[in-house]
């Protein structure tokens, strides 16, 4: 069987990216902490790398307008980008549609960057 370096993979891949699915409060933010060894606060960006106030995420999470495409990075580990999809459990339609497209798009991207890595 061939064994894939770790770190050549890392070379080719850039940044790995995950999504993360579960319930509000289900404990997604603490194992993204865990995953990158540090207790703080994720920053997020819009997908054009525009940094987003972090108050002004959790008040359109109240509102239902969490978006799926922003990017989650934790500063000690930027190597792991984390996507955030929460909301199904309200029964939102919308929520649910748009995680599919975004797999949909995301998992076949042919830009390696772009590609989400693990769900
Ligand atoms: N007992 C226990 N509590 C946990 C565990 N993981 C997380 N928590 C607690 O559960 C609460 C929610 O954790 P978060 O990581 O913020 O959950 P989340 O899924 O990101 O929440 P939302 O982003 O609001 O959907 C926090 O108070 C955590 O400290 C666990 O494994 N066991
Ligand atoms: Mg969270």
């Amino acid at each position: 069987m061939a064994t894939i370096d770790a770190q050549d993979l890392k070379q080719r891949i850039g940044r790995f990216r995950v999504l993360i699915m579960g319930r509000a409060n289900a404990g997604k933010t603490t194992i993204l902490q865990k995953v990158c060894n540090t207790t703080d606060q994720p920053e997020i960006y819009d997908t054009n790398g525009n940094k987003i106030d972090a108050d002004i995420v959790k008040s359109s999470i109240k509102r239902g307008n969490h978006d799926i495409t922003n990017e989650m990075i934790f500063k000690s580990n930027p190597i792991f980008v984390f996507h955030d999809s929460c909301g199904f459990e309200a029964g939102s339609e919308d929520e649910f549609e748009n995680m599919k497209k975004f797999i949909s798009e995301r998992g076949h991207a042919t830009e390696l960057q772009e590609r989400i890595h693990a769900i």
